[in-house]
């Protein structure tokens, strides 16, 4: 059966957390920024939305100069939060877990999924996977995502990106050729700019170029492998598995009701996550050996305390040594009210599940 492989990727992505958490700057442009820390406006930008983009500010970009261009204009600069940004990837990631054979997530953003097995290869059905994947992502988190469909991973990465933001683009077997046809080389995904400008010195410019172009003259340049594979990339072949990627941690953060510093409040909070970190630990069939937990306070500060035990499955223990560790912050931060709190286990090992009769 052929496979039907799907790629998606969430639309500008810290940009519009930022803007769904703040209703002040929602609709303006948002530019979201790493600083170094060596002077004021050290640093680069991280991404921007669409509006700021259009002004020319980019992911990349040194912070002065996106300042520069946005002088006179109500541009809006902030800081990254990867922990808030980690919150909400998890959640997406595991939506989309639910929706497919097998994930293989690539970056915070952006996964691959497998859906052959469950859609018995029906076209159809994987089209209503896509739908109902973007649906979810926007009715749940009120996020946009861009996503292609093909039988392979890597044009099912150049679909998602194909129509961005909010896309669905879906390129059938028969269709791939044409697809790329008249692409030029570098939006060929894995093909840099290195090999772009070695291609372009050869008189390649699209995919078309490329696949016309004869192998054996691609391999006095390139070598074989690479030859091979610039080859396949211009006719769109790609018989890479979608592999499931081993987790460092799992985690779960919560936003409480109200900003507090009562115990009992913020211990609720945690049992609530510990049972839905329950339902990962044992669809993950994975032990731990490390429990933390993660306090972010009312200016945004974040702290992690953590604790090492004997490796274990048990939610028990997370909860346990969770509430040790939260009345550990409160008296340390007698001042502090938490906005968010979130528990998080590593030093994970994964089981195999167990094969039943029916894997044989
Ligand atoms: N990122 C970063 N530095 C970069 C590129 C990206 O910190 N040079 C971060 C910020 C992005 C996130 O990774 O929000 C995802 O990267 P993408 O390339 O997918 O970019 P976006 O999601 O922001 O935008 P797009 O809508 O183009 O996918
Ligand atoms: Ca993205
Ligand atoms: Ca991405």
């Amino acid at each position: 059966m052929k496979r039907i492989i799907m790629h998606v990727d969430l639309d500008s992505f810290y940009a519009s957390l930022e803007e769904n958490r703040d209703p002040a700057i929602k609709g303006k442009p948002v530019v979201i920024c790493v600083y170094s820390g060596r002077s004021e406006e050290s640093g680069a930008v991280s991404t921007s939305n669409y509006k700021a983009r259009a002004f020319g500010i980019k992911a990349g970009m040194p912070i002065v100069i996106a300042k520069r261009i946005a002088k006179g204009k109500d541009v809006v600069f902030l800081p990254v939060d990867m922990d808030y940004y980690r919150e909400i990837s998890e959640r997406i990631m595991d939506l989309m877990e639910e929706e497919s054979d097998t994930m293989e997530q690539v970056s915070i953003d952006e996964a691959y999924l497998d859906v052959t097995e469950l859609t018995d290869g029906n076209w159809d059905k994987a089209i209503e996977i896509a739908k109902s994947i973007k649906e979810k992502i926007s009715s749940q988190e009120e996020l946009t995502a861009s996503v292609g469909l093909s039988t392979n991973k890597f044009v099912a990465k150049i679909a998602s990106d194909f129509q961005k933001p909010n896309g669905l683009t879906i390129v059938k077997e028969e269709e791939i050729i044409n697809f790329l046809k008249y692409m030029s080389v570098s939006n060929l995904h894995g093909i840099g700019e290195k090999t772009t400008k070695a291609l372009n010195d050869l008189g390649i410019q699209t995919a078309k170029d490329l696949s016309e172009y004869g192998l054996k003259e691609l391999e006095e340049v390139f070598g074989k492998n690479k030859a091979r594979l610039l080859h396949n990339k211009s006719l769109g072949i790609d018989d890479s598995p979608v592999e499931p990627r081993e987790k460092k941690q799992l985690s779960r953060i919560g936003t409480l009701k109200e900003d507090t510093n009562d115990q009992n409040v913020i211990y609720e909070k945690i049992i609530e996550l510990a049972k839905d970190m329950e339902i990962r630990i044992l669809k993950n069939n994975v032990s731990f050996r490390t429990v933390s937990i993660i306090t972010i306070d009312t200016e945004l500060k974040t702290q992690t305390k953590s604790d090492t035990i004997p490796q274990t499955r048990e939610i028990q223990k997370v909860i346990n040594i969770s509430k040790v560790l939260l009345e550990k912050y409160l008296k340390e931060n007698p001042d502090k009210k938490l906005r968010r709190v979130g528990i998080r286990i590593s030093n994970l090992e994964f089981s195999k599940a167990q094969k039943t009769l029916d894997d044989f």
